[in-house]
């Protein structure tokens, strides 16, 4: 198993755990749609998330909150580009996180290092869109699709299912001509899962292997968190972050988070405690 992700102009070391910061330039999403809605308050909140240590940014123009409604292409551009601009010679790389394959090629010749899909790189001309590029490539399951994945999630076996989804991803992927390296996987929690299912696959997240893949989780603010802790997305802060916390007990390897600095403090104290060494 490697531990390095080709990410674009990037090379991850998953040598620690990294965080992705999320720039969401949206009216309506779920933690904090409206908060950096235009490209130039969204601009400074990434900035803002470089200072407090993010490793990667992940930038959205489309909420995929339970619900949500379409975003046209053109829309969708026009929020993001100018934040991809402006954050291209940032140090670190860029994350876009979007479906449509058109927004993935803008993207990209805008200089994006990564693309988050969170369909999996399943709607038609998706595979085509990043095959040839060098940029990362987050794998996500979802069930369903946004506007209904909540209303009666299904399942066999929860687990057993998000792992052959995700393996049968990654080698369409691999068929594709994508080097295995590009690629991380995400279960996906909130997309098209009960809470009972959210923590079963948290929970048994160290025992999913698929193929030595890395993992990128996202639970930050999510509804799983509001449903033990009764808040808000404001105050789920500190539930989110227990719960990044036990998903790299488990093997996670990058949070995406939108709380980078009370984020980045967690992770330090957790990792002087896995290492021993707390000069
Ligand atoms: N969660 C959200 C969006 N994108 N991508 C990945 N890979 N994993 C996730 O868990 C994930 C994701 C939802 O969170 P957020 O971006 O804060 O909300 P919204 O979709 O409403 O913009």
């Amino acid at each position: 198993m490697s531990n390095t992700v080709l990410c674009g102009r990037f090379e991850l070391d998953l040598g620690r755990p990294l965080l992705m910061g999320i720039v969401n330039v949206t009216p309506d999403s779920f933690s904090d749609g409206n908060a950096h809605a235009d490209p130039d308050s969204a601009v400074r909140h990434a900035r803002d998330l470089l200072s407090q240590g993010a490793d990667i940014l992940d930038i959205g123009g489309e909420s995929t909150r339970p619900g949500a409604d379409p975003v046209s292409i053109h829309d969708e551009l026009a929020r993001i580009l100018p934040v991809i601009e402006a954050m291209r010679d940032c140090g670190v790389p860029l994350s876009v996180d979007t479906f449509k394959p058109e927004v993935m090629r803008a993207a990209l010749d805008a200089g994006a290092d990564m693309i988050n899909d969170v369909y999996g790189f399943r709607q038609p001309g998706a595979l085509d869109a990043v095959a040839a590029s060098r940029c990362g490539l987050c794998v996500m399951h979802m069930q369903g699709e946004p506007k209904t994945m909540q209303q009666a999630p299904q399942y066999g076996d929860v687990v057993g299912e998000v792992r052959a989804f995700l393996l049968a991803r990654a080698q369409a992927l691999m068929a594709s001509g994508v080097d295995r390296h590009r690629i991380v996987l995400d279960p996906g929690f909130g997309f098209g899962k009960t809470v009972e299912q959210n923590y079963l696959l948290l929970r048994r997240l160290g025992e999913i292997d698929v193929e030595g893949f890395p993992w990128l989780i996202g639970l930050s603010r999510k509804s799983m968190i509001g449903h033990i802790v009764g808040r808000e997305p404001p105050g789920r802060v500190a539930g989110s972050i227990a719960a990044a916390l036990a998903g790299l007990a488990r093997g996670a390897n990058i949070l995406r988070v939108h709380d980078v600095a009370a984020t980045v403090d967690a992770v330090k104290v957790w990792r002087t405690i896995e290492s021993g060494d707390s000069r």
